[in-house]
């Protein structure tokens, strides 16, 4: 029997998220959540699960892998995560997670963060990232069926004219262009902070948000 949750009419197992949009060589925060239907599960019985989040390692790099608060909170849970490299040392676009849980019954569903993972980004736009070679095995020795999610991972630059901070002139850059998707001439792709080709609200709130901020 497949194990999987139906969370807002999606059925995930595991579900990267992205904490909040990046600054530009900024720290971005990714999510890694787990979520089970208990009624697929045994209560205090042992599972084990292994699989791989991969991302552009030109578009990002790993910072370093925290445990998620279900880790640090019970004995339950152990986790390993490792930040693969390829035979040069460099950085291979692979983290590797392999981690025990017992079932549960709480709410009809056994969900928890597994991790959190710290990237650095090296540039600007929309980066994906994907779990992958994902792998359930129950206390039999059965491997179990799963789904995951894959995740679009906005790393944005709100220091839009470039002068190392974010302030009022970034602002009327981004306000010149108010409105403009690609076709128009006033738009610029600088003032496009999250590079989805129009700019707006959206693109002026980050500057907003980051208002001082020093690169
Ligand atoms: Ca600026
Ligand atoms: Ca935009």
């Amino acid at each position: 029997m497949p194990i999987y949750a139906d969370v807002a009419g999606t059925k995930k197992l595991l579900q990267v998220k992205q904490d909040s949009i990046a600054l530009n060589k900024g720290e971005i925060n990714l999510n890694i959540n787990a979520m089970f239907p208990t009624d697929d599960l045994d209560v205090d019985k042992l599972y084990g699960i292994e699989f791989e989040v991969k991302y552009n390692s030109e578009e990002l790099s790993a910072k370093e892998v925290l445990k998620g608060d279900v880790f640090t909170a019970t004995n339950s849970y152990k986790v390993k995560a490792e930040i693969l490299k390829d035979n040069t040392g460099k950085e291979s676009g692979v983290i590797k997670f392999a981690y025990a849980f017992k079932g549960r019954d709480i709410n009809g569903i056994s969900t928890g963060n597994v991790a959190k993972v710290k990237f650095i980004t090296n540039k600007m736009g929309v980066s994906i990232i994907n779990v992958d070679n994902l792998s359930v095995g129950n206390y039999l020795g059965n491997e179990l069926a799963v789904k995951v999610s894959k995740e679009n991972i906005i790393t944005a630059n709100p220091d839009v004219n470039n002068d190392g901070v974010v302030n009022i002139k970034d602002y009327a850059y981004c306000a010149y262009s108010f409105g403009a998707d690609k076709n128009d001439i006033r738009y610029r792709l600088n003032a496009d902070v999250n590079r989805d080709g129009k700019i707006d609200d959206i693109d002026v709130n980050y500057i907003i948000e980051n208002f001082n901020y020093k690169f």
